[in-house]
């Protein structure tokens, strides 16, 4: 019987089998699928591996010492809870990683590299890069991956890095026991995987296993639920859009404008920075709060916020046609995050002489909703759209919960969706696709459905030279 089991074989049990080899653990893989994405690669670089697949036999999984479980595969699958009721560990790549660390510290003592984990509903991976970006700024060899889209073990494969920053879901917290980072973080907690979860409670637990032995956990103030529930908030930064106490970071209202503080000390007026929108200036409170924790220096934190690139799908900007923005926010898988997108975008809009708002935001939605209830969109919603254009499998069930007093419209594809929009948007509009859903349903991803947005704007303006977006990376959700 092989001492590991890895289930699952897609990126991450593919980065587990090739760091169980090189440790010279005896291990088999598992997967539920028949034909799982990285078979034909892991056949190739391990010819005499016992590879199973189809549904998790029992007696495998209870009969090996330790599994190790990709994200995509829930612990509570009844195989892998009767393996853990017979007392076989379970692990994810991460808690592999945590150990790989941990062993390092005890060989070379302070050189070894130190972590900041970042968790939360929105905002990872915005977060993990720009924070990774303000270290590199800083002159500090840094690996940056996690959930953002690089298994943590493949960062093991790169030169010696002095710091990892690192994306982790609360799938991949679920498996990870030993983190021990230096600094750790939840950004922010609202439904999402509610198809994976009983509920919010539970969800919330999984992502509080970040805070598990680190050094200095940073908190949302607008948010208790970042607030560690088991431990001690050692040395704790905390972050928020309201006035900082001392010590804090937060929002001053100066003559220079709204400036990002550390207590009363002002460091860089929101308008030089390139992140944009209420939701964009708590991205860089946050990410000030983890880097002043890690030790990162002030001065190259604040050069990186004047000039980070935000990353694409992200409240992107894609063309100006005829007065109306087009924002690709297809990265809005979640409530929250589409809630953030609406609060974030919709105040910047143009004010009229009374002071009331001219511009509004005509919104798109829609997809596979993972089993959210989306309640919480009713009152951005009211306050900042102007019309709402549905897409995908969970669309009628958004426009049965807003109130009829809001415009709706259904579409079957994004082409029509864009064009609907753009016969209800008025010049000083926004027209932002922000699904609050995930996108299997209609696309292969995240990203090809920003890329169907990109297409769709530029079909509306053939003779539009370079528009944003329509070639970029391919991630999905
Ligand atoms: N699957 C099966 N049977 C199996 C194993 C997997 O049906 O036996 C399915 C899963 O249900 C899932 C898909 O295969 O739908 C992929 O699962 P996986 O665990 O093999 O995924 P990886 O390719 O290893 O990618 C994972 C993360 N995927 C998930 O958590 C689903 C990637 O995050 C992450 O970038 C990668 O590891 C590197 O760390 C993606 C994601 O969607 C982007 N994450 C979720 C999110 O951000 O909301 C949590
Ligand atoms: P994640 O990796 O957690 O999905 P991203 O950085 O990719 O986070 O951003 C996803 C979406 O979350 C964005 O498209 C935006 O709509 C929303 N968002 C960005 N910042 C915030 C924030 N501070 N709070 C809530 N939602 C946010």
């Amino acid at each position: 019987m092989p001492h590991s089991v890895i289930i699952g074989l897609g990126q991450t049990g593919l980065s587990c089998a090739r760091y169980l080899a090189k440790k010279g653990v005896d291990f088999a893989v598992a997967d539920t699928r028949f034909k799982p994405p990285m078979l034909e690669q892991l056949e190739d670089e391990f010819p005499e591996l016992e590879i199973w697949l189809g549904p998790l036999d029992s007696s495998l999984l209870r009969e090996a010492q330790e599994l190790v479980v990709s994200p995509g595969v829930a612990i509570s699958e009844p195989a892998i809870a009767e393996a853990m009721h017979f007392g076989v560990s379970v692990v994810g790549d991460v808690e592999l990683f945590a150990r790989e660390l941990a062993d390092r510290k005890r060989s070379e003592g302070l050189s070894a590299p130190d972590v900041i984990a970042i968790t939360g509903s929105n905002a990872k991976s915005t977060v993990t890069s720009l924070v990774g970006f303000m270290a590199e700024k800083a002159g500090i060899n840094v690996g940056v991956g996690g959930n953002i889209g690089l298994p943590v073990l493949e960062l093991l494969e790169q030169d010696e890095k002095a710091l990892y920053v690192l994306e982790l879901s609360s799938f991949q917290l679920e498996t990870t026991h030993t983190l021990n980072a230096k600094v750790a973080t939840i950004l922010n907690v609202s439904p999402d995987h509610m198809d994976r979860y009983p509920g919010i409670v539970e969800y919330g637990l999984a992502k509080q296993r970040i805070y598990v032995g680190c050094q200095h956990a940073v908190v949302n103030r607008a948010d208790e639920a970042t607030l560690p529930v088991h431990q001690r908030i050692p040395n704790g930064i905390t972050f928020g859009l309201d006035c900082p106490d001392e010590g804090q970071l937060g929002l001053r209202d100066t003559d220079r404008g709204t400036v990002l503080a550390l207590g009363e000390e002002i460091l860089l007026p929101v308008d030089q920075m390139t992140l944009t929108g209420r939701h964009g200036q708590e991205n860089a409170l946050s990410s000030l709060a983890l880097g002043l924790s890690a030790g990162l220096p002030m001065d190259a934190m604040l050069d990186a916020l004047t000039c980070f690139e935000s990353l694409p799908h992200r409240c992107q900007p894609v063309a100006e046609i005829d007065g109306v923005q087009y924002i690709n926010d297809s990265k809005g898988t979640s409530v929250g995050a589409t809630v953030a997108a609406l609060k974030g975008l919709g105040p910047g809009l143009a004010i009229d002489a009374d002071g009331k708002a001219q511009g509004k935001i005509v919104l798109i939605a829609g997809g596979d909703g993972k089993g959210a209830v989306f309640d919480d969109l009713v009152q951005p919603v009211l306050d900042f759209a102007r019309a709402v254009v549905l897409i995908g499998r969970d669309g009628p069930h958004i426009a049965d919960i807003l109130p009829d007093t809001i415009e709706m419209k259904k579409a079957g594809d994004m082409a029509s969706a864009v064009k609907t929009a753009q016969t209800l948007a008025r010049p000083g509009d926004l027209v932002l696709l922000s699904p609050a859903c995930a996108s299997f349903d209609m696309f292969a991803g995240y990203a090809a459905r920003g890329h169907a947005f990109a297409e769709a704007v530029k079909a509306l303006m053939p003779s539009l030279p370079n528009v944003q977006g329509v070639q970029e990376s391919t991630g999905v959700h």
